[in-house]
């Protein structure tokens, strides 16, 4: 409070002294501006706040984004027999067009998959039809999935298949 009033002072015997010739006055005039807009800045103590409240609610939408939830044959699992398709849950609605999955087999080829859908009573769940018998190994999906409220999102996982 009291060292508001003092700057303020400053700048009210700025103004005073501007009126007056010289450059003694107009350097004076320049402090006091210099001391004003550092009463100025003390208010820039809100905006800070406001901005982390902010990049708080991006942090909380971020949560909100297409999040692999589940798949079938599950992450890490030994899936017997061998699948024909491939389930992966999200923890929300999908853009199918932008949504898909690249599989790729022990020798690092690419599996050969049919057109993705989703689940038509639940567009949280993609389903990847594959179009040839696995033969045993291990199998990387490369999931990548645009959700209903336009955000990106990408993961990998892996599962090993035995007939
Ligand atoms: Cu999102």
């Amino acid at each position: 409070m009291r060292i508001g009033n003092d700057l303020l002072h400053a700048s009210l015997s700025g103004d005073t002294i501007s009126t007056a010739p010289g450059d003694t006055a107009s350097a004076r005039k320049h402090d006091a501006a210099k001391e004003f807009s550092m009463v100025h800045s003390r208010s820039a103590l809100p905006l800070v706040v406001l901005s982390s409240f902010v990049s708080a609610l991006w942090a909380s939408d971020a949560f909100a984004h297409a999040e692999l939830v589940s798949a079938t044959p599950a992450a890490k699992s030994m899936a017997m027999p061998a699948p024909t398709e491939l389930k992966l849950k999200f923890s929300e609605g999908l853009e199918l067009k932008f949504t898909g999955v690249k599989i790729v087999g022990p020798k690092q080829n690419v599996i050969e998959t049919g057109p993705a859908t989703l689940d038509p009573n639940d567009n949280t769940m993609l389903i990847v039809p594959i179009k040839s018998a696995l033969p045993d190994g291990k199998y990387t999906v490369d999931w990548h999935a645009l959700s209903t409220d336009g955000h990106k999102t990408k993961g990998t996982y892996w599962f090993e298949s035995m007939k």
